[in-house]
């Protein structure tokens, strides 16, 4: 058990800043925002059922604003904390069909941030968990100057940061800045994200596949044999892979980061206007993927690595098979059609 344990995520950033030479404590802050703006979602995401309740009585309105969608509330939280932080010059939404400028009171800062603000809000009536997902670059233009399309658009491989917050049974913050991956659980009695998991690494291989089996007919053959192999043929070599899919990403993969597996969500052809799946690169995929890989795992369209893909847009969507290795490994052969099931 690391000693390090239990130490608050602001110790943990500026232990961080301390070991980084000619750090000006710009990334710090920019940090913190995002755990600040986290913070205020966890309280509104707890009393979503409340609002509902509240909100038609009108006797409260949440913050004493027009009750909103509460993915609406989170995006708007993350833009205000991070515009205020002065660290960033544009930002990217998953909710937002453009990149966000920052107003103009605010300095113009270093940083480029995409986000998920509440990723599986359509869950949220039934009380499951969901999350919100970030990815951090660093500006390519200069300093003071309008952020660009090449700002906004890098490859993953480019990312200085990522993580996905979880509102669940409890709120764990699990992020990366390229030193390995380190998950902090909020201490509500207290308002302070705790480091409860040190240095998360994810096993070679695991025991669970998470895919959306209603897309069977929708998918590919090396999918669908892939699927068929696990769910029979390794059975037959003592090795029952069970299937864990709860419909939210940040839930589906954080237990399969702990316990191993691999979750996959296929390029489908349920949605002609989606050809490529329905996962998103910039705020989805690639920091995912960012945290998968400082964890020991592995992330691929199937074909590629998803850190390496040159984005085109924001919102541009791409296959997503990500966790163990050895799992990623073997879906990779059937898609080759290297492997084939049942056996031709
Ligand atoms: P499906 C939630 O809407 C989300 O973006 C991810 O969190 C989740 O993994 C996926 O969609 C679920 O999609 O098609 O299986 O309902």
């Amino acid at each position: 058990m690391s000693e390090q344990v239990g130490i608050t995520i602001s110790n943990h950033f500026l232990q961080n800043q301390q070991l980084s030479p000619g750090a000006t404590g710009s990334f710090t802050r920019l940090l913190q925002a995002l755990v600040l703006a986290c913070k205020i979602i966890q309280r509104d995401v707890g009393k979503a059922g409340l609002v509902d309740v509240l909100g038609r009585s009108g006797a409260i309105n949440i913050q004493g604003e027009e009750v909103q969608k509460l993915d609406e509330l989170a995006n708007t939280t993350i833009k205000r904390r991070l515009s205020a932080s002065g660290e960033v010059c544009a930002l990217a939404s998953e909710e937002e069909a453009d990149v966000i400028e920052i107003p103009r009171q605010y300095p113009q800062g270093n940083y480029i941030v995409h986000f998920d603000p509440l990723d599986g809000s359509s869950n949220i009536d039934a009380n499951v968990s969901i999350g919100t997902i970030f990815s951090i670059y660093r500006r390519l233009s200069p300093p003071d100057s309008e952020s660009t399309n090449q700002d906004v658009l890098q490859p993953g491989i480019k990312q200085v940061g990522a993580g996905y917050i979880i509102y669940g049974s409890s709120c764990i913050l699990v992020f990366s800045t390229g030193q390995g991956v380190n998950g902090f659980t909020l201490d509500p009695s207290i308002g302070e994200f705790l480091l409860s998991h040190p240095n998360i690494k994810t096993p070679r291989r695991g025991k669970i596949y998470s895919i959306n089996e209603g897309n069977y007919t929708y998918w590919d053959e090396g999918t669908r044999n892939y699927i068929n192999y696990i769910k029979e043929g390794y059975s037959e070599h003592g090795v029952h892979y069970t299937s864990r899919y709860i419909g939210s990403i940040v839930a589906d993969f954080h237990r399969n980061l702990l316990y191993g597996g691999i979750f996959l969500y296929p390029a489908d052809l349920k949605d002609p206007l989606k050809p490529q799946g329905k996962l998103r690169l910039m705020c989805e995929a690639n920091p995912l993927a960012y945290i998968i890989e400082q964890a020991g795992g592995v992330a691929s369209t199937g074909t590629e690595r998803i850190l390496d893909i040159e984005p085109t847009y924001i919102h541009q969507r791409v296959p997503l098979i990500i966790g163990s290795p050895d799992d990623v490994a073997l879906y990779q052969e059937f898609l080759r059609r290297e492997r084939t099931w049942p056996q031709a």
